[in-house]
């Protein structure tokens, strides 16, 4: 199996796990990636999914090595394929599903690596971790999702400086720049995940979800359509079990106890 998925309280944990090739993603990875992203999001007792890679490295991106033949032979590989049986799929499990997802980026992030761990809604970072977008270097185009992604958490010239100009960005840049959410010591990430991750799953599920929904939406719609949006969005958060415990919480001094519902 070249990831592993574990449950961690009311966490889904997917850990890419070909450390030997820096988790670069082969056919089988792909596939079991979109079956594991798929389930937990179908699952409603995943309040939140982590993303991460076992070894040094996050994810290299495509295992080039897969298509080694069809390129030695001077074939171009399908690459359509690809992007539309797995990268699209991945990509939009990590963006849309309605339950908060983190990319824990232990190490080297490069190529569709990065965009993983761009379609999460957080980034929590090693400060080991490097990332470089890589397609350049083989004369690709950034694709799953990063071309989309990467403009709006960094900025146009940022993204153009990280596609073209295709340096590594260390720890301090990636902060700096807006790519990471948060960097600890290699040694403390992944304590420090867990427990912000353990916090997600434990949030009002269905406010996270509206809320990642309506960012998105309303990343191309006026502000009329906005506060429409918004407002419909919340007559239906007002009347979770979540809200009414919130308040219920807030009224007798206590931590609200949210059940995701
Ligand atoms: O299908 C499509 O749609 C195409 C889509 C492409 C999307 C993409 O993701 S394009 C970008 C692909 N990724 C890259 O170009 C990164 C390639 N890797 C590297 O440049 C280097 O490995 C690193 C700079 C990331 C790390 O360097 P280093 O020196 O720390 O490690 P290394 O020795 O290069 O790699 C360790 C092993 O991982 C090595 O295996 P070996 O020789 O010991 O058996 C290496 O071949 C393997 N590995 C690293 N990257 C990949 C890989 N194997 C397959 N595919 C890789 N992408």
């Amino acid at each position: 199996m070249s990831l592993t998925v574990r449950r961690h309280g009311a966490a889904t944990w997917i850990a890419l796990d070909r450390p030997e090739a820096l988790n670069a993603l082969d056919g089988p990875t792909k596939e079991a990636l979109v079956a594991a992203l798929g389930q937990a999001a179908e699952d409603p007792e995943v309040r939140a999914v982590a993303l991460t890679g076992n070894g040094r490295a996050f994810c290299v991106g495509q295992d080039l090595r897969e298509l080694e033949q069809a390129y030695r032979e001077g074939r171009a590989p399908d690459l359509a394929e690809a992007l539309e049986r797995h990268y699209a799929p991945i990509c939009r499990l990590l963006a849309e599903m309605p339950k908060p997802t983190v990319a824990v980026v232990n190490g080297v992030a490069a190529g569709a690596g990065v965009s993983l761990a761009l379609a999460c809604d957080l980034r929590l970072a090693s400060s080991e971790a490097r990332w470089r977008l890589a397609f350049s270097g083989i004369a690709l185009v950034p694709d799953a999702g990063s071309t989309w992604h990467l403009p709006r958490l960094v900025g146009l010239s940022r993204a153009m400086e990280i596609a073209l100009l295709g340096d590594w960005v260390d720890a301090g840049q990636a902060l700096q720049f807006g790519l990471v959410n948060r960097v600890w010591p290699a040694d403390e990430l992944q304590r420090e995940a867990e427990a912000a991750v353990a916090a997600l799953a434990a949030g009002p599920t269905l406010a996270f979800a509206r809320t990642k929904a309506l960012f998105r939406d309303h990343l191309r719609v006026d502000l009329a359509t906005a506060l429409a949006g918004e407002a419909e969005a919340q007559v239906a958060s007002g009347q979770t079990k979540d809200h009414l415990e919130g308040v219920t919480a807030f009224l007798e001094k206590r931590p609200p106890t949210f059940q995701g519902a």
